[in-house]
């Protein structure tokens, strides 16, 4: 752990610095989901507005460098959602790695998925206020409404959802 940013580099889901990435990574906002058992697939934000649209209002992003931004209206599937329409609900799995384009990530466990420790969903947001999440503003973004400390588990830009 450290707060050099080649820790990035080596492991996402290590703890990182408290600092968030000023600028946006690069074009293609196409995710990659990978299980186990089977070839990868692709997830655009069209196949996520397709699914069933879980709207949370009165969330914070709570930066411990930059005070809290808020309160936002973010929309989209839930996680659970997500991973359902890619993987048979008999088939078995314990985490998912969620992590982004700038190397950034959090490891979500399947219990709490099912049961959110807030009683509201981990979502992948790809809605801010009604209208589609622009890049700057993190184009999808993971939505953890749990957590209330240092935004470490919001993850922007999301590249890779890895089902384990
Ligand atoms: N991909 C990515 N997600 C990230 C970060 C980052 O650097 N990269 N920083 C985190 C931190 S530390 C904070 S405080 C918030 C900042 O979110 P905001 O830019 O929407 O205020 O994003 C979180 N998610
Ligand atoms: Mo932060």
């Amino acid at each position: 752990m450290g707060t050099n940013p080649s820790d990035h580099q080596h492991d996402p889901l290590r703890p990182h610095s408290h600092e968030p990435n000023p600028e946006p990574p690069g074009g293609d906002p196409t995710m990659r989901f990978e299980f186990p058992t089977r070839a990868k697939t692709l997830i655009a934000v069209a196949d996520l507005l397709r699914l069933s649209q879980v709207v949370l209002a009165d969330c914070f992003i709570v930066s411990t460098g930059h005070g809290t931004s808020g309160p936002f209206t973010f929309g989209g599937p839930t996680l659970l959602s997500v991973i359902d329409a890619q993987v048979d609900t008999s088939a078995s799995w314990s985490q998912v790695e969620v992590v982004s384009a700038d190397g950034f990530g959090t490891r979500i466990e399947r219990a709490e998925l099912l049961n959110p420790t807030d009683s509201r969903p981990i979502i992948l947001a790809c809605q801010l206020n009604g209208a589609v999440l622009t890049r700057q503003q993190g184009l999808v973004r993971l939505i953890v409404p749990s957590e209330h400390d240092d935004a470490l588990r919001q993850v922007k830009w999301i590249a890779v959802i890895r089902v384990k």
